[in-house]
């Protein structure tokens, strides 16, 4: 059966069989368009039906999660974890608490999950959880009884060697510390059963940089390929949580001039770059909205998202070199794409999952604007979080340089193996196709060694 017609075929089967998962069907669209060409070359993917298999997470768990308020209410959520694919390793993946998660949020963040940790070289298999719970707002207390309900569910279903959660959007040390502290009082066993735990108790240095570290030298080794570098560039940046801040950082470091960060309520424009240590005391210690970095870097400009260009948003319509999204899926449109084109921006690096519509990046390709796509470029965080579980397996500490050197060795690997397989497949230069074909390859090959299961 020709490439072509199997799929859509699987393409039509997501749909029917998965209505209303539009961010799932939107990340499997575009993974098993870019495969074509492989599956023209090699007839062993068709003929054993690994698309079909890929596109049905092994287990799919949904769970109710009650936890009581400050005020004695009795509150309930909807928890989940997909366990998408082990054919290379453990199940391993984040966790996202946002009031929009839902099944289709977390299936397309578990099946990129599966390519993005095979494209990392390492040996982990894909999956993502997470539960529609918004923890703006609520206290201490509230986010720490949220965590130990919905571990007492989840407890059952991980482990060190099964699946190994870490964080996302909503999810950072404060929250792997209470899922920890609940999984070590349910199961009576010290494990490294979650990633990105504190310094004290199994966690790795660097681990919380290297999202946004790896997405950086993502973007420095692909720029290096056409004779150019990061060094004083000016780079939009979206987003203000884990990812952003560690994006400016090491923007910083390599000589570069981060000129903006957002949050979901506006924009923050600073001319001369970012006040990084304003802005980490904001958003580390005082979980504050952008508005008060305002008031703290007077020569800033903050633009709410009331008056965001219709369609866009405010952060890609400052002009710059590079843009990197990093905050959340689907933030940067067509409106978007065509701004940053007309400013003169060379590169979109993705640090968040999935931030660039499917239609923005048919305008970025088309015009010549060079794409790193997420799973490539924001694996840093995942692949360090492979080198979290190898310390505690071995119980060892490595330093703060030891585990950065591995992450630029790692990112370097991911960049070339997706910029080889996108030449090897003639048309050099287009990562989404490289990324994904090397990424499928890996699990696909390995799928038929494991025969039919
Ligand atoms: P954080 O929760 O630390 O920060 C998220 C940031 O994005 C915040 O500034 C948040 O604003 C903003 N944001 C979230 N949702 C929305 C929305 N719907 N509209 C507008 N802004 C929004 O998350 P991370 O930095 O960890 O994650 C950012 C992205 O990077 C996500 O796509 C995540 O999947 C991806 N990623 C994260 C990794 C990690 O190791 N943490 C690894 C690889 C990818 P506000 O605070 O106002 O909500
Ligand atoms: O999207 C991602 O890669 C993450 N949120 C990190 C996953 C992990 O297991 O470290």
């Amino acid at each position: 059966m020709p490439s072509t017609q199997k799929i859509e075929e699987v393409l039509d089967y997501i749909k029917e069989s998965s209505p209303g998962q539009d961010e799932f069907y939107q990340a499997a669209e575009e993974v098993l368009e870019s495969l074509r060409p492989l599956l023209n070359e090699d007839g062993r993917y068709l003929e054993h039906n690994i698309l079909e298999r890929i596109v049905i997470p092994e287990r799919t768990i949904i769970f109710r999660v009650t936890w009581l308020d400050d005020a004695g209410k009795v509150n309930v959520n909807v928890g989940y974890r997909v366990q998408f694919n082990s054919t290379i390793g453990q199940y391993k993946g984040g966790l996202r608490f946002h009031p929009t998660v839902s099944l289709g949020t977390v299936k397309f963040l578990g099946f990129e999950q599966i390519f993005k940790n095979a494209l990392t070289g390492l040996q982990i298999g894909g999956a993502k959880g997470g539960a529609n719970f918004n923890p703006k707002g609520k206290s201490d207390n509230e986010i720490m009884k949220f965590c130990q309900a919905f571990m007492s569910e989840l407890y059952k279903h991980i482990g060190q060697h099964k699946d190994v959660p870490a964080g996302d959007i909503g999810v950072g040390a404060r929250e792997i510390g209470y899922l920890f502290g609940q999984y070590k009082r349910l199961t009576g066993e010290f494990e490294g059963v979650l990633t990105g735990k504190g310094l004290n108790w199994g966690g790795s240095l660097a681990r919380k940089e290297a999202t946004g570290y790896g997405s950086v030298y993502f973007a420095e080794n692909f720029l290096n390929v056409y004779g150019k570098s990061l060094k004083g560039k000016r780079c939009a940046v979206s987003g203000s949580g884990n990812v952003a801040i560690y994006t400016i950082e090491k923007l910083y470091e390599l000589g570069a001039i981060p000129v903006s960060c957002s949050d979901s309520r506006g924009t923050i424009y600073a001319k001369d770059g970012i006040n990084l240590k304003a802005l980490k005391a904001i958003k580390e210690i005082h979980h504050a909205s952008l508005e008060e970095y305002a008031t703290v870097d007077c020569a800033c400009s903050y633009t709410p998202v009331s008056t965001y260009p219709k369609g866009g948003h405010a952060v890609w319509h400052i002009a710059c070199d590079v843009a990197f999204p990093s905050a959340t899926q689907n933030e940067l449109t067509l409106v978007d794409a065509k701004a940053l084109k007309a400013n003169g921006c060379i590169l979109v690096n993705e640090g968040a999952n999935m931030p660039t519509t499917p239609e923005a990046y048919e305008f970025i390709k088309a015009n010549g604007i060079l794409f790193s796509p997420g799973k490539a470029a924001n694996a840093g965080g995942v692949a360090t979080s492979q080198l979290e579980m190898s310390q505690n397996a071995s119980m060892a500490q490595w330093s703060f340089d030891e585990v950065d050197a591995k992450l630029k060795v790692i990112m370097k690997n991911i960049f070339t193996t997706a910029y080889e397989t996108s030449k090897a497949f003639n048309d050099e230069g287009n990562l989404v196709m490289g990324a994904n074909i090397a990424g499928f390859r890996k699990v696909a090959d390995a799928m038929i060694e494991q025969g039919a299961v």
